[in-house]
């Protein structure tokens, strides 16, 4: 089952209702911000302080940096993260299975978008819905110049406590520590008691976060670099949309093509950012 809902302020959204799962997308930014299995705990954070209005990123879910990550590199009135999780998208396809409901949402450019970035584009963006769940933001350059992105889907996970959790997968990758701009390599699993930001490069296998008996498990396609990202305490109090005790139960594994992990992309060529997230 899918519906077109509305929240009080007229925020829409797109909810998936099969028989393995349920799903809530908003039209803003295409935005994923609930997936859970049924009788299972949802696998995505949100905020309790996030707004869900207009022009203002949801806290938590999975926002879609695009066409930059982070800071924008010459132009710091920019939006961090880039526009796309911010504009509305055309919620163009659906498909329904036995087992899994696959929705598709499109953003093409125009006035509005070059404003911000002066190229011809179209964003797709297909999500499944099933036991497993894909993400898969495919980006077709329709200008007649070559453009260079960078981007992110910036999955914020819902863990018990981040004093349970541990990932795997990342050991002896080289780093950007974006706390102190410096590059590390990772040695062994990611345990968190301080505020991590890392941009984690030459990521070609699975990673794994591990939460007590659970193990959710990120496989990436046609990207090379994960960020890892918990604010802990005191940038957590500094942030917008976030509670003073946010940081105990999130964490973002970000799939992603960040920094040096840019992508060129020639006119009329597309690239794809997939990730297929399997919960054990
Ligand atoms: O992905 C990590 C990061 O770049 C952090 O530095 C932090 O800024 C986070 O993204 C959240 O960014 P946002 O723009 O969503 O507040």
């Amino acid at each position: 089952m899918i519906s077109l809902q509305h929240l009080p302020n007229g925020f829409a959204y797109v909810e998936v209702r099969n028989s393995v799962a349920t799903a809530k997308i908003a039209l803003q930014g295409a935005h994923l911000f609930h997936y859970a299995r049924h009788g299972e705990e949802a696998l995505l954070w949100v905020s309790g302080a996030s707004a869900f209005k207009e022009g203002e990123a949801i806290r938590g879910g999975v926002p879609l940096c695009w066409p930059w990550f982070g800071m924008h590199l010459s132009d710091d009135s920019l939006p961090q993260h880039g526009f796309a999780r911010t504009v509305l998208w055309e919620f163009v396809e659906t498909t329904e299975e036995e087992e899994a409901t696959e929705v598709t949402f499109l953003l093409k450019s125009s006035a509005t978008t070059q404003q911000w970035w002066p190229y011809h584009f179209e964003l797709l963006y297909r999500i499944r819905i099933g036991s497993e769940l894909t993400l898969e933001l495919t980006t077709r350059n329709s200008d007649e110049s070559a453009f260079s992105i960078t981007q992110a889907l910036h999955t914020y996970f819902k863990i018990s406590h981040i004093s349970n959790i541990h990932v795997k997968g990342l050991h002896n990758k080289p780093y950007y520590d974006a706390l102190t701009h410096t590059k590390q390599i990772q040695h062994g699993d990611i345990t968190v008691n301080e505020e991590v930001d890392r941009v984690y490069q030459e990521v070609r296998e699975p990673i794994v976060l591990i939460d007590k008996q659970r193990s959710i498990t990120i496989d990436n396609e046609g990207s090379d670099s994960v960020v890892v990202w918990n604010p802990w305490v005191e940038k957590c109090a500094r942030m917008s949309a976030m509670e003073a005790t946010s940081y105990e139960t999130m964490l973002c594994i970000e799939s992603a093509n960040a920094f040096d992990d840019e992508r060129i992309i020639e006119p009329h060529q597309t690239h794809t950012l997939r990730a297929r997230i399997q919960l054990g």
